[in-house]
C-alpha cells in the first residue's frame, strides 16, 4: 500500500489529475489490497509507470526519448502460444522496416503466485555460443542460455550468428520454445566507408536491443516479464559485442587487416581497429536506413535530458561508470561530473536466472 500510495501520487501528479481523482483511486487501492492482496494497474498507470522507469533507468543515456515509449499491454495473456505471438508483435512493430520505434511489452506480473509471465532469454533477439573443441562458435555470452535451450530439445545450425529461440515460462510449469521466425529479424551487414576489405570479415549484427529478463516494478507490483527496447548506440556493438576478447573478439583481425603492427602496445592497434569497427558499424546501419545513434549524439541527448529533467523540478539520478561511452569517455560531458546513483522507483532491476 506504501509503495502503491508513493507510486500513484506522482503519477497523477504528472498526469495533472484532480486531488479528488488520486484520493478516489487510493481508496479503491485499499480495498484491492484488503480483499485480494494486490491490486490491478489501470492502462494509464502502467503506461506511465513504464515511462517512469525509463526515465529512473541510471545507466541509460538514452533516458531523453522516456516520454515516448510505447506501451502494449499485454496482462490479459495466459497461455505460451499467445505470448509468443506477442513478442512476434512487438519485435515487428518495434522494428518497423529500420525506424526503430522504442517499446515495452508488459505480460501479466506476480500476483499471489498465479501464473506470472516470465521470458528466459537475455535479450528476444540475441546469438548463440556454443564451446567447441577448436574453441567458441557464436556468441561466448550466450554458452550457457544456449546449453539450456539445447537441453530443451532446441538444435541450432552452428553459425556464429544463430538466432537464439525464446523460452517462455508461465507461473511454475516447465518452460516452452519457439523458433523465431526468421522475416521478422532485421540483421545488418557491416561494411565500411572507405576499407573495401571490410566485407570480407562477414561480420552483422542485428537492429534493435530487446532487453527481456528484467523486472519492471511499478508501486509495488512486479512484471516479471515485461520486455523493452530502443535502439542501439553505436559502441553496444562496435566497442563491446564484436571486440571485447569475452565477445567475439574482432580487434586482431581488423587491426591486421588495417596492416598494424599487432605486436606493438605502442602502435595503438587496438585503438585504430576500435574506431574503424565503430565506424563501420553506424556506416552500414546509417546506409541501411536503421536507427543507431554515435555516443557524442547520445551524450548530447543526455545533456538535454538533465536540462529537461532539471526544468520539471526533478533531480537527475544516473550510474558513472554506465553513462560513459567505452569509446573516450572523457570528450563527453559526463566524464566531468558526478553523478547520484540512488535508485528511485518505478524502475527496471535484474533477476536471477530461473536457469
Ligand atoms: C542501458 C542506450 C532505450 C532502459 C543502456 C545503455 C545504453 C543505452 C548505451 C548501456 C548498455 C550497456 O552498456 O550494456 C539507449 C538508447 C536508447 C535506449 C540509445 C534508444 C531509445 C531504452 C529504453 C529503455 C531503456 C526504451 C526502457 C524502457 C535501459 C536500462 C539499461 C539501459 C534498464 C540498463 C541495462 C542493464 O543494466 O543491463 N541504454 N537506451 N533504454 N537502458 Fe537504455
Ligand atoms: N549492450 C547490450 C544492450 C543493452 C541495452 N541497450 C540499449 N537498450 N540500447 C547489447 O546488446 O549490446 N535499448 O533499450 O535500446
Amino acid at each position: 500500500m506504501q509503495q502503491a500510495e508513493q507510486f500513484i501520487t506522482t503519477c497523477y501528479e504528472e498526469l495533472g489529475k484532480s486531488s479528488e481523482e488520486l484520493t478516489a483511486r487510493l481508496t479503491e487501492i485499499a480495498a484491492e489490497i484488503e480483499q485480494y492482496g494486490f491490486y490491478e494497474h489501470t492502462f494509464e498507470e502502467i503506461d506511465h509507470g513504464a515511462k517512469m522507469a525509463w526515465r529512473n533507468s541510471n545507466k541509460c543515456i538514452g533516458r531523453l526519448f522516456w516520454n515516448s515509449l510505447k506501451v502494449f499491454d499485454k496482462r490479459g495473456l495466459q497461455t505460451v502460444d499467445e505470448v509468443r505471438d506477442a513478442l512476434e508483435a512487438h519485435v515487428r512493430y518495434a522494428t518497423n522496416g529500420g525506424k526503430i520505434r522504442s517499446t515495452i511489452t508488459v505480460f501479466h506480473p506476480v500476483h499471489n503466485k498465479e501464473n506470472a509471465v516470465r521470458i528466459w532469454n537475455h535479450q528476444l533477439i540475441r546469438y548463440a555460443g556454443y564451446e567447441t573443441e577448436d574453441g567458441v562458435l557464436g556468441d561466448p555470452a550466450s554458452i550457457a542460455f544456449t546449453k539450456k535451450c539445447t537441453e530443451l530439445g532446441w538444435v541450432g545450425e552452428g553459425t556464429h550468428y544463430d538466432i537464439l529461440p525464446w523460452v517462455i515460462q508461465i507461473g511454475d510449469e516447465s518452460p516452452v520454445w519457439f523458433e523465431v521466425p526468421n522475416d521478422i529479424v532485421l540483421e545488418i551487414p557491416l561494411r565500411h566507408p572507405h576499407y573495401d576489405w571490410f566485407s570480407d570479415l562477414h561480420l552483422k549484427w542485428y537492429a534493435v536491443p530487446i532487453l527481456s529478463d528484467m523486472k519492471l516494478e511499478i508501486g509495488g507490483i512486479e512484471y516479471v516479464g515485461a520486455p523493452f527496447n530502443g535502439w542501439y548506440m553505436e559502441t553496444e556493438i562496435g566497442a563491446r559485442n564484436l571486440a571485447d576478447e569475452c565477445r567475439y573478439n574482432m580487434l586482431p583481425k581488423v587491426a591486421s587487416f588495417m596492416g598494424l603492427d599487432i605486436k606493438r602496445n605502442q602502435s595503438l592497434w587496438k585503438d585504430r581497429a576500435l574506431l574503424e569497427l565503430n565506424a563501420a558499424v553506424i556506416h552500414s546501419y546509417k546506409e541501411d536506413g536503421v536507427n543507431i545513434v554515435d555516443h557524442h549524439t547520445a551524450a548530447q541527448q543526455f545533456h538535454s535530458f538533465e536540462m529537461k529533467e532539471h526544468h520539471h523540478g526533478r533531480k537527475v539520478t544516473g550510474d558513472w561508470v554506465w553513462l560513459n561511452p567505452p569509446l573516450s569517455p572523457a570528450t563527453t560531458h559526463m566524464f566531468h561530473k558526478e553523478y547520484d546513483n540512488t535508485i528511485h522507483s518505478p524502475n527496471y532491476y535484474y533477476q536471477d536466472q530461473p536457469y
